[in-house]
């Protein structure tokens, strides 16, 4: 039997729109939805097929049988799990109270599920990844704007100029957006792309500034200096919607383009005849204001110069700026209804929102409860659940975090794979991968709002359950049930639908439910002065939240420190084939790229003495890990930096692809774990130095014996 299912990709959470084709329950076809992304997908969604064969993931609940990492497992049924984590919940909560319980998820649109959940049973520590990834761009958007990461669209299709910080946007993809990016380029339009490395982005781009590692503040200020020299900024918007414009004034004086240029090891020209163009497309001028910005001791202030940079664009809510992202509200439709469960009023125990009060406590820090769990301050953590997130992955020192988890009396992973972290727990529970599941409905907030939702294209293969069904399974168990208001996943559906008069039938055309008019709705100048929630109600300059913490909105620019003799500043990133961690041992991924390399510059490799394609060995800082891969030597790399793709050097021995494939950056990071940005909230996961030299494998070292 032949049957065509509408659904959302999850090989990655950008959650690309999908159709699936499948024949007697098995996957034959996938592509992008046709009527979103006219058929577009990438390669990790193309190999969505060779997830569901996979044999090398959990095919049923599995119970530590020896120590933590050993590898020992009990299968068992999903009764016995469930009983198992229940009774444990049960005890800790008597013993150590519910707060001592953390639930870590990877955030998305179903977070609502995971939250109420974990508050319903009494604790408020919740969390996800982005402490490594979007925290320092979250914080600068809410400090600056008022909203969060989410709080604008980018309508890059009608931009005249994309700029891009390091967002290397078609490797780190997002599909849709990679797409508007080619239109806008065909049309004549720009794209700057700054890097301390080439980049697919960087090939595609109109102009390329290779920086110094660290230094892309140097390069606002000075962009900030220039638009501001040559009045390239909109006065009326700024008059209406802004604080701290005369401040910024006297404080951008001292960072001339000169100034910048010398800091960047780029041409003062350069960074002139860009703002000229900047004058030429403004205000279709989008500085994108990053992504994953877990970078540099600045890299929160990075973003709140792009954001800056976007405010003198005056290029808010309009075409081809950036847009505020339309709800189904705005379109007249009442909201569908989330899982919810109030917050409950307990201190975290990362301290953020109380003991960090300008950081937003929806998700904290996820590295702050290691203390928690050393020191028991302010209380202990017992239990960690990780749902769809791998800490041993997404943090650096995994090593010295097993340790803090040992202080843990249950470690429950929910994960359609072995993670590093679901390796060292002490229950695994695999969920059916995205093509064998349903998921409750999200609503897709954006230029044009819509209602989606993951549907099942097949039979699971194995003993996996959805994460819908789970989190009820526990919750009743629990005697939480009257916060899961269903018994399946149709009356979910239809509980949520309620209030918007849909049906679910209403999906079955084009696979997701979108306002009738096809028409972008732009707020008006006065209904947009209500939507910057910022103390002030305006785009603030200068931050009162930041002040009333302590800190500056615009600090001084410091250069950062030149790598150690003999050392280099460890950058990473990712590949358009691969997610994190978790495909590196997809049979067809693995293929397209089953290692990691090393970029070094072309100079610094002929002085080490070593070649194209050649070993080298990796050390960290500290010493405490080395690893082995085949050098990439390119002049388009900066020589103070190596480069290397996150998520190898996996440990998991049923994963026989990935198996000690490639090097781990995560590993490479010494002293990172408690490195932050105080401001921001990210780790400085780029403010690591690392020792390369030839490695003794190569033939021409070996000793005959
Ligand atoms: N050193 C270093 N650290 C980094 C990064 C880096 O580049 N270098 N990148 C950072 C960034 S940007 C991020 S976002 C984080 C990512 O860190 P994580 O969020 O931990 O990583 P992911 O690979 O997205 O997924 C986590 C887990 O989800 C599982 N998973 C996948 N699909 C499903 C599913 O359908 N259901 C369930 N239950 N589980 C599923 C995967 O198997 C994986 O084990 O890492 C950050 N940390
Ligand atoms: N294929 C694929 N796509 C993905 C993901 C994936 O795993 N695979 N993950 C998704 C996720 S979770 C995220 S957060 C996004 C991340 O998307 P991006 O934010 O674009 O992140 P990265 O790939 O980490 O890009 C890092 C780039 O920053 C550069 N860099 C390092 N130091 C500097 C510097 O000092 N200045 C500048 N300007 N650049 C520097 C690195 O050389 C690298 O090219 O990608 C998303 N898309
Ligand atoms: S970017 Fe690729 S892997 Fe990620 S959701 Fe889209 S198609 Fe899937
Ligand atoms: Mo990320």
């Amino acid at each position: 039997m032949k049957k065509s299912v509408y659904s959302i990709c999850g090989m990655c959470t950008v959650r690309c729109p999908i159709r699936v084709e499948v024949e007697n329950n098995k996957i034959t076809w996938i592509e992008g939805n046709q009527h979103l992304l006219g058929g577009a997908l990438c390669a990790r969604g193309a190999a969505g097929t060779a997830l569901v064969t996979d044999t090398e993931r959990p095919q049923q609940p599995l119970i530590r049988d020896g120590g933590r990492g050993a590898g020992r497992w009990r299968k068992v049924s999903w009764e016995t799990a469930y009983d198992y984590i229940a009774d444990k919940l049960t005890t800790i909560k008597e013993e150590h109270g519910p707060e001592s319980v953390v639930l870590s998820s990877r955030g998305g649109p179903w977070q609502s599920m995971y939250k109420t959940f974990l508050y319903a049973y009494g604790s408020p520590n919740y969390t996800n990844h982005d402490n490594t990834c979007g925290n320092n761009t979250h914080h600068a958007s809410l400090s600056v704007n008022g909203v969060g990461r989410e709080g604008f669209s980018y309508d890059i299709k009608n931009a005249r100029h994309l700029v891009l910080f390091g967002r290397n946007l078609f490797a780190s993809l997002q599909i849709d957006q990679c797409l508007e990016t080619l239109d806008m380029l065909e049309k004549g339009g720009r794209m700057t792309y700054v890097d301390v490395r080439q980049t697919k982005t960087g090939v595609k781009a109109t102009r390329f500034f290779q920086v110094r590692p660290g230094t892309d503040y140097a390069l606002t200020l000075a962009m900030i200096h220039e638009v501001i020299e040559k009045k390239a900024f909109d006065s009326e918007f700024i008059e209406q919607h802004v604080t701290g414009f005369d401040e910024l004034c006297s404080f951008i004086e001292q960072y001339t383009p000169a100034w910048a240029a010398k800091e960047c090891g780029i041409k003062e020209k350069d960074i002139k005849d860009f703002i000229k163009e900047v004058i030429e497309d403004r205000p279709g001028v989008i500085f994108h204001p990053g992504w994953n910005l877990s970078r540099y001791e600045d890299s929160f202030y990075v973003s709140r110069s792009l954001h800056i940079l976007n405010i003198l664009m005056g290029n808010i809510e309009r075409k081809g700026g950036l847009i505020i992202p339309k709800s189904a509200g705005d379109y007249g439709v009442d909201p569908i209804r989330f899982l919810d469960c109030p917050v409950p009023d307990i201190k975290r125990a990362d301290g953020v929102g109380w003991k960090i009060k300008h950081l937003d406590k929806g998700a904290g820090m996820a590295n702050l409860f290691f203390q928690a769990m050393e020191k028991e301050e302010p209380y202990p953590i017992k239990a960690w659940i990780a749902m769809r997130h791998d800490p041993l992955t997404a943090m650096p020192e995994p090593q010295q975090q097993k340790k803090f988890f040992d202080h843990c009396e249950l470690l429950v992973s929910i994960d359609t794979h072995y993670s590093e972290f679901g390796w060292y727990s002490d229950v695994i529970l695999p969920e059916a991968t995205y093509l064998e599941r349903d998921n409750p409905i999200a609503l897709h907030n954006g230029i044009l709002p819509r209602f989606e939702f993951r549907r099942k294209a097949v039979e699971p293969e194995n003993d996996t359950k959805p994460g819908w069904e789970i989190f009820k399974q526990l919750a009743t168990r629990l005697n939480l049930d009257e916060y899961f208001p269903y018994d399946s996943i149709e009356e979910l559906w239809e509980w949520q639908l309620k209030p918007t008069g849909y049906s679910i039938a209403d999906f079955d055309e084009k696979g997701f439910i979108a306002p009738k008019s096809n028409e972008p709705i732009l707020y008006d100048s006065e209904k947009l002065g209500t939507c910057f929630k910022t103390p002030s109600g305006k785009l603030e300059i200068i931050s009162k939240k930041l002040t009333d913490a302590g800190l500056p909105s615009l600090p001084e620019y410091k250069s950062p420190s030149k790598p150690p003799k003999g050392m280099f500043r460890l950058v990473y990133g990712r590949t358009a084939v691969h997610t994190h961690g978790q495909t590196i041992n997809n049979p067809l991924l693995n293929e397209l790229m089953p290692e990691n390399s090393v970029w070094i510059n072309t100079k610094v490799a002929d002085k080490l003495g070593i070649s194209q394609g050649e070993l080298v060995k990796v050390t960290a800082g500290d010493n405490s890990y080395s690893g082995t891969v085949k050098a990439l030597v390119t002049d388009f790399i900066h020589p103070e930096a190596v480069y290397t793709v996150h998520g190898f050097g996996r440990q998991i021995p049923f994963q026989k692809n990935a198996y000690h494939a490639g090097i781990s950056d995560q590993k490479l990071m010494s002293e990172k774990l408690d490195h932050w940005d105080k401001a921001g909230g990210a780790l400085c996961l780029c403010e690591s130095f690392v020792t390369v030299e030839r490695s003794v494998r190569n033939s021409a070292g070996r000793v005959e014996l």
